[in-house]
């Protein structure tokens, strides 16, 4: 499997079970089938699964994107990486160091969220496949987000950064995505924009 790291990066759907109000399977099949270039297994926060259990919906969630030839990045969870056998891996500020993830895994896709000028002055880049740029718009499900940037936070990676992956993150909606888009972001990555939406189709599509 080859990929171009921009055009995964184009509808980036992130999800855990906690995340879904049913079927984590069937939501990922529908969006799979709906146009979805990548996803992320984002087992985390308030009401996830651990143990066994994360392993076992890892497993059914992998499986669905084998299937479709669709990216698999787990959330920083790098045991997970090797037992999903996962395309990639995707990292925050917070978790283990970019150094060692590029160390331990050193063919496989690695992001890094990166929020603020701060954030960047202290990140390998050089090191990473793309940067997850944001929360570009408040976001209610992330609880420990940080502050909104906006879209200028978009326009000054890609001044700084002209050939870096960029993709945009928090608050992404059908709405606003095309916004992200032209500020310079090579996709939108979503939860809530997918996971809550009436017609997980017509939301894909849009974005
Ligand atoms: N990281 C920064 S904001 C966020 C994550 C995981 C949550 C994005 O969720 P939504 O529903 O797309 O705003
Ligand atoms: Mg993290």
């Amino acid at each position: 499997m080859s990929f171009s790291i921009k055009q995964i990066l184009r509808k980036y759907f992130i999800m855990g079970s906690q995340n879904c109000n049913r079927n984590p399977a069937e939501i990922l099949e529908e969006a799979v089938k709906a146009g979805i270039t990548a996803f992320q297994f984002r087992e985390k926060g308030d009401g996830c699964l651990a143990g066994e259990a994360k392993l076992n919906l890892g497993k059914q969630l992998r499986a669905i994107c084998q299937r479709a030839d669709i990216p698999f990045i787990v959330n920083d969870d790098i045991e997970l990486v090797d037992l999903l056998d996962a395309d990639g891996i995707h990292v925050g500020q917070d978790d283990i160091p970019v150094e060692s993830v590029r160390k331990l895994f050193p063919n496989k896709i690695v992001g890094l969220s990166v929020s603020n000028a701060k954030e960047l002055a202290i990140s390998p880049i050089d090191l990473v496949d793309y940067v997850g740029a944001g929360p570009i718009f408040d976001t209610t499900t992330k609880l420990d987000a940080k502050e909104a940037v906006g879209l200028e936070w978009i326009t000054n990676l890609r001044r700084e950064f002209t050939k870096l992956p960029i993709v945009g993150i928090g608050g992404i909606t059908t709405e606003n995505a095309t916004s992200v888009i032209e500020s310079g972001a090579d996709g939108v990555s979503v939860i809530s924009a997918i996971t809550a939406a009436p017609d997980i189709k017509r939301a894909v599509t849009l974005l």
